[in-house]
């Protein structure tokens, strides 16, 4: 049995030997341990789930793949296999960093050398994210500038909804609350994690799926110390939704040689690993003072020193945003983000189309903005990303769509699900959406017209009206 640790936890020797062994799983090149279990989910073989029930199922069996293959590189080197993956809390505060030792492995994987030798050919044309990876390579964004955005702060106050309710949550509610942030943390890393098809070979997906399958196993204890089992979570998938439930976890076979099904996931100790401790609600932080990226007498400035910055009349308007970005939510002395929203009503707001002229996996990654408007009341659309947070007015938060530009054209229905509080009757207020494109900085659009022609639109791009946003009271 392995345990899993927060990565920001590990000693000296194991995060020397972890960014060691995980460098290992590179060579081989296209043929490699890295480049097979990369592979699997996008580009090329497309074998993700997501927008179903068993996506959290499917990527436990995923990661603990990608964990064995781990631990073989290590008995390599070390001579025992005794390492679990390490995972990326992003859920908790202060958690976007990276130890240096780990960053300074990753730091060259994008390369274009690095990235051409590991995927060992030329995606194809139509493969257009995959094509753009291996003729341009990447840079790792720093943990800095996830951490400001906004899908990124969305995703975290959404898990912290998730974690809130873990164990009176049904697994279908469960499943999908978990997919969405999970998708904001994709979108937030940018390319190529933004995109499924390029996805698995970013180095943060692996540490990413990790911290995902440690809040799955978040609610499944919840839920066990409610029913007294894990049983009666398993008979809820199980009974509610059969078809899915019998699925196989292609392409993963059991040792027996027969195919995982998500009854085969309900514990991690039949994957041989434990997580050293699992997340539980929190209040969220402001932006850390070190983050706001302006300096008061030499040092770091606090928001609250910034507060007489941000109102000065000869700042420009880059200046003014990112003070409401970073600086709006602090109460001065607690640092604790207020709600502007009074928590007294929560809604799942739904966005997307079950029939019709609907999304599917060959979009592009894009964010929805939501904003939750009193009925009747004026209101300014903010035009830029840097606009956005719990200080811009009836703004209620994002949701992240994570699809592909390219690639697979099987699967349907995506949506965004984002948590709203309010006070009230949601039916005082009009919901307004703005779209971006997913990367930091964008341009807020009021018409999405990234959107991709579909074939359910008569090869027409879609153009979602007030009918794609449900609401669900998940009270
Ligand atoms: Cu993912």
């Amino acid at each position: 049995m392995v345990t899993r640790k927060n990565i920001m936890s590990l000693t000296t020797t194991e995060q020397s030997r972890f960014a060691a062994a995980f460098q290992r799983m590179f060579q081989g090149g296209g043929t490699g341990p890295f480049a097979r279990m990369a592979g699997l989910h996008g580009y090329p073989t497309y074998s993700c789930v997501h927008g179903a029930e068993n996506f959290p199922h499917w990527h436990r069996v995923y990661v603990n793949e990608f964990e064995t293959l781990l631990q073989q590189a290590h008995f390599e080197l070390y001579g025992t296999r005794d390492i679990g993956l390490p995972y990326w809390a992003w859920d908790s505060s202060q958690s976007t960093a990276l130890p240096s030792t780990v960053a300074a492995a990753f730091a060259n994987i994008g390369s274009r050398s690095s990235i051409q030798a590991v995927m060992g050919s030329r995606p194809s044309s139509r493969e257009s994210s995959a094509r753009s990876m291996y003729d341009n390579g990447y840079t790792l964004l720093d943990a800095g500038s996830i951490g400001r955005h906004s899908s990124f702060q969305s995703a975290v106050s959404n898990t912290n909804d998730l974690l809130s309710r873990v164990n009176t949550m049904s697994h279908q509610t469960a499943s999908s609350l978990l997919e969405s942030p999970h998708g904001g943390i994709h979108v937030a890393c940018a390319a190529p994690m933004s995109s499924i098809g390029t996805a698995g070979w970013h180095p943060y997906f692996w540490l990413h799926h990790c911290n995902v399958d440690r809040i799955w196993e978040a609610f499944l204890a919840g839920r066990q110390s409610r029913d007294g089992s894990r049983g009666p979570v398993e008979a809820q998938f199980r009974t509610s939704n059969p078809t899915v439930y019998n699925r196989g976890l292609a392409p993963f076979v059991k040792p027996n040689g027969l195919a995982y099904t998500s009854t085969d996931t309900f514990t991690t100790t039949a994957f041989n690993y434990v997580y050293d401790t699992l997340p539980v609600a929190q209040p969220i932080p402001c932006a850390d003072s070190t983050t706001t990226g302006f300096t008061v007498s030499g040092g770091p400035a606090t928001c609250a020193q910034l507060a007489g910055y941000c109102n000065h009349a000869t700042h420009g308007p880059g200046v003014q945003r990112v003070c409401r970005r970073t600086c709006g939510v602090c109460t001065s002395s607690t640092n604790v983000r207020e709600k502007q929203i009074t928590r007294s009503a929560e809604i799942l707001i739904t966005f997307g189309k079950r029939s019709g002229c609907k999304l599917d996996l060959t979009q592009p990654s894009f964010v929805v903005h939501f904003f939750l408007v009193p009925t009747g009341t004026a209101w300014i659309a903010p035009g830029h990303t840097d606009e956005l947070g719990p200080a811009t007015p009836y703004y209620s938060g994002d949701g992240a769509f994570f699809g592909d530009a390219k690639g697979d054209t099987m699967h349907h229905a995506i949506f965004v699900r984002h948590i709203a509080h309010f006070s009230g009757s949601i039916s005082d207020y009009e919901v307004m959406a703005l779209y971006d494109e997913g990367e930091w900085g964008g341009t807020l659009l009021t018409s999405p017209t990234f959107l991709q022609p579909t074939a359910e639109c008569d090869g027409a791009a879609p153009v979602p009206d007030a009918s794609w946003f449900n609401f669900t009271s998940i009270n």
